[in-house]
């Protein structure tokens, strides 16, 4: 008999998800995607002033603060044909690389580790043992016996006091918990030391942004950042440097933990390389913009059809025709008036609340679709689609990933394929992490040297037409593919809508009744204890689903940390 498995709401994400399956014989047969709250920030610019929208889109979310600016400027400069000069492109891009590196070190640490790492176990541990084990996979200063024993004494105390905080609710001692303690110390280890290294990117985006989270630095036509050579109190060269700082800290910690932690940890979870492939379709968007049109690009971007490599099409420039043409979204399974599959531009969101049907109206995500097909975003789309365009950085940290999962795992050979899975998109996710650190580089360079040819320009001030324009932007986000959609009509916003990472991924069924990527990957996925479905979280968890970005709210209810109904 099926057991239908209600986790409501999914903790240690951004915002409000339910998840229902239906687990036969150990394994899943059915799964929903319902996103449970709606705020309506689309409707809520309609009428008003273009060049303000950044201020509120950046208010769908406080985890990826910075894309929902950025985004909403690039759909409207993109409206008014607008340029945008080229330090303002590389502090953008900055900007985003750095808050990128943040919320990958962030998602794998403290938000979806524990899934994997069993804290209590690192107990058991032998320091001395666990150091060792860490000190042979890298040189990390860190990893010494010193620390080792200092951070399983500090967890001694957490976990004698009763007071687990942020450690309370694990699924510790599970069956499917694989790590030996030595493994789980060097995780927790890093777990806290990551705390610590991920705010050297919220300093880099504060430095540049006036402000993290929520930068107030963007305008629609550049950046209101001065450059100057000589005076103190704006963009020189001493900020620069200082930034340089915290890149070089960041760059040490993606190479030697990171990066060995990611494949170290897959290693001794091989069989889920075989489990949450979803819909394997993936799609991905060019980013960092070097000339002031927005045609060149430092990353690739593009579409893959049904995991074929040799399918991929690329998407090429700010204001793609094969990417304008592609997007739609369709609100047949969402709980909106209307059952049209549309385009963003002829867009509509007008709450139609029914409850939970799961045949019918389900979710608070519209099911976005690119020339019909569902597609998953996110890191392991950026992944295969930039190896796909053949780009060198990308290609040369999945190398590296993929040789310490064989040295460590002791394998052979590791093909490509075992990418399409919830393992899959967390070493996808590690090697992002690795081409933004090469990016952010790559960025602060070329930015010292465009100051260094004497162009200090920012900011292209943007004139209103009067008539009707439609505009979007597109960006790379830290959970993949966003875009925003705006027609303007005599200066003020007459539709506006975010099609964002999250919306993509953990949308309901479409108008054909394709199940979406959150939902596909959560097939034929095993479940040992029903009371306590571990897996379904790990899947979930992989995505790093972001609620508040894909349907634009928030909540203020409290409520149970998970239901698990068993009928
Ligand atoms: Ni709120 Fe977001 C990202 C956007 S949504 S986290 O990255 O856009 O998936
Ligand atoms: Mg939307």
């Amino acid at each position: 008999m099926a057991t239908r498995i209600t986790v409501d709401p999914i903790t240690r994400i951004e915002g409000h998800l339910r998840i229902d399956v239906e687990v036969d014989n150990g394994r899943v047969t059915k799964a929903w995607s319902s996103g449970q709250m709606w705020r309506g920030i689309e409707k809520i610019l309609v009428g008003r002033d273009p060049l303000e929208a950044w201020t509120y889109t950046q208010r769908f979310c406080g985890v990826c603060t910075t894309v929902h600016a950025i985004t909403s400027v690039r759909a409207v400069e993109n409206a008014l044909g607008m340029e945008v000069p080229v330090n303002a492109q590389l502090i953008r891009n900055i900007i985003q690389t750095a808050h990128a590196i943040q919320d990958h070190i962030v998602h794998f640490y403290h938000l979806s580790a524990v899934d994997w790492v069993d804290v209590v176990s690192a107990l058991k541990a032998d320091p001395r043992a666990a150091a060792q084990l860490a000190e042979s996979l890298s040189d990390w200063s860190l990893n010494g016996v010193h620390e080792m024993t200092a951070v399983q004494n500090r967890l001694k105390k957490f976990v004698e006091s009763g007071q687990l905080g942020p450690f309370a609710t694990g699924f510790w001692g599970h069956p499917e918990m694989k790590l030996p303690p030595e493994v789980n110390l060097m995780a927790v280890a890093h777990y806290l030391q990551a705390l610590e290294v991920q705010n050297y990117c919220n300093k880099i985006v504060a430095i540049l942004g006036g402000k993290s989270p929520h930068i107030q630095n963007v305008a629609v036509g550049g950046v209101s950042n001065s450059i100057s050579h000589d005076a103190p109190s704006v963009l020189n060269m001493e900020r620069l440097m200082f930034i340089k700082g915290f890149m070089d800290k960041l760059e040490k910690f993606i190479h030697s933990v990171y990066m060995v932690d990611v494949p170290a940890v897959g290693a001794f979870y091989l069989d889920w390389t075989k489990v949450g492939g979803g819909v394997i379709n993936y799609l991905s968007v060019p980013d960092c913009p070097q000339d002031s049109k927005g045609t060149i690009f430092d990353l690739p971007g593009g579409y893959i059809k049904g995991g074929d490599l040799s399918t991929f099409k690329p998407i090429k420039a700010h204001g793609d025709k094969y990417f304008q043409e592609g997007v739609a979204e369709s609100s047949k399974h969402a709980w909106y008036h209307g059952d049209k599959t549309l385009h963003p531009w002829e867009g509509e969101t007008e709450p139609n609340y029914n409850d939970f049907n799961e045949d019918g109206q389900y979710s608070w995500i519209k099911a976005p679709t690119f020339y019909g097909e569902r597609a998953e975003v996110g890191p392991l789309a950026n992944v295969l689609v930039s190896v796909a365009a053949g780009h060198e950085p990308a290609k040369r940290h999945l190398n590296t990933a993929i040789n310490t999962l064989k040295s460590v795992g002791r394998l052979q050979d590791v093909p490509l394929e075992a990418l399409n899975s919830t393992i899959g998109r967390h070493a996808a996710r590690a090697v992002r992490c690795a081409v933004m650190m090469d990016t952010l580089k790559d960025q602060w360079h070329a930015l010292v040297n465009n100051i260094g040819t004497g162009d200090l320009e920012t900011f292209n001030p943007p004139t209103m037409p009067k008539g009707e324009v439609r505009g979007f932007g597109f960006h790379e986000a830290p959970r993949g593919a966003l875009s925003h959609w705006v027609v303007i009509e005599k200066g003020k916003i007459k539709n506006y809508q975010a099609v964002v990472p999250s919306t993509w991924n953990a949308g309901p069924r479409a108008e054909n009744g394709d199940p979406g990527p959150y939902e596909m990957s959560l097939l034929d996925t095993p479940v040992a204890d029903p009371e306590k479905p571990l897996e379904v979280l790990r899947t979930v968890h992989s995505f790093d689903p972001c609620i508040a970005c894909a349907i634009h709210m928030v909540d203020t209810e409290k409520r149970e940390i998970v239901k698990v109904k068993a009928l």
